[in-house]
């Protein structure tokens, strides 16, 4: 089709899942272009994330886009050895075959959260925000530019919350219901939720269907002249180990299927406008619920709204 490609502002948190999902949405220029990248320091060590985003930016030929680190804090960290595993893309080969000062003239000086708010402003149209972290970022501007900030949004895409499904937060107090996303900054989500800023939610509902496993893995091997095939196998081998290790709880293409779907509709052709609030703090604290299921009412959650959520993918991978 003809159709322009859509705006995207990539805001990501430098996890294994979030680079394969930067790779791919590089390569679909004809149906997204990136005009700009900001990370957050969650799941990953912000400084060495930046540094594999502007790499891995190079490497495929991606010469100007900008890329900016945020400074806003956890509110729940993420454990010290999830955030390091990004070092083990960093160190591939492929990706350092650049010198780093050509790849440092795209990094942003200005704080991640504030040059979102830049990019959103200084575009013509609206744009869509793919959200594979926290939400901290996108609630940062809400907070600070309010109705301006959201008319410029079209959609953020979160991959974030549990709805009919157990959450993945395992931590001391917490009563295991909510997503690590979510957990890591939960006012962050209901300053999103009590705001008109439209999202598409693609909790673990949906993305416990997508582990990332040794067959996966092996079908990149038949692509591999293409860069991003080789790219994309190698970056996922780094979490392979958790097929031996963790049977029961695998690692996940969580933020990768949310771009697939953002990507290509027919993926996820339910897509529900359910209605749900945000648990902001508390025991359940970061869990996302639907309206329609009993949970008390308290101070501890933010109002409710209608949110298109992705419950069901429906291609058989
Ligand atoms: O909850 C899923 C989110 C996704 O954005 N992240 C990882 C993905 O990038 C947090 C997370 C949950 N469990 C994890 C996570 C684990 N075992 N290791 C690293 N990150
Ligand atoms: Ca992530």
């Amino acid at each position: 089709t003809a159709a322009k490609p859509q705006k995207v502002i990539f805001d990501h948190d430098g996890g294994i899942d979030d680079f394969v999902t930067l790779l791919l949405l590089l390569s679909k220029p004809e149906l997204v272009s990136v005009v700009g990248i900001t990370i957050l320091d969650a799941d990953c060590r912000a400084e060495v994330a930046a540094n594999t985003t502007l790499k891995l930016l190079h490497t495929l030929g991606f010469n100007d886009i900008p890329v900016a680190i945020s400074t806003l804090p956890a509110v729940n960290p993420f454990p010290d050895i999830w955030r390091w595993s990004g070092l083990t893309v960093d160190v591939q080969p492929l990706i350092n075959q650049v010198d780093s000062i050509s790849v440092k003239q795209n990094l942003v000086q200005q704080p991640g959260q504030d040059f979102l708010w830049e990019l959103l402003r200084t575009q013509l149209e609206r744009i869509t925000i793919v959200a594979t972290g926290p939400l901290s970022n996108v609630a940062y501007i809400i907070k600070h530019y309010g109705d301006e900030a959201a008319a410029r949004i079209k959609e953020v895409w979160w991959m974030g919350g549990a709805v009919y499904v157990q959450g993945n937060v395992d931590y001391p107090g917490h009563d295991g219901s909510a997503e690590w996303n979510a957990f890591w900054d939960p006012p962050a989500v209901g300053v999103v939720w009590n705001s008109s800023v439209p999202i598409v939610m693609v909790p673990l509902d949906v993305t416990n269907h997508v582990p990332v496993t040794p067959d996966l893995i092996y079908r990149f091997g038949r692509q591999a002249e293409y860069l991003y095939s080789v790219l994309a196998g190698t970056i996922w081998s780094k979490v392979i180990s958790w097929v031996y290790e963790r049977p029961l709880e695998p690692y996940f293409a969580w933020d990768t299927l949310t771009a697939a779907c953002l990507l290509s509709r027919e993926l996820c052709a339910r897509v529900d406008d359910l209605v749900s609030y945000a648990v902001v703090s508390g025991p359940s604290q970061g869990r996302v619920v639907a309206a329609n299921q009993c949970v008390a009412r308290s101070s501890d959650v933010s109002r409710q709204r209608t949110i298109a959520t992705v419950i069901q993918v429906d291609a058989e991978e």
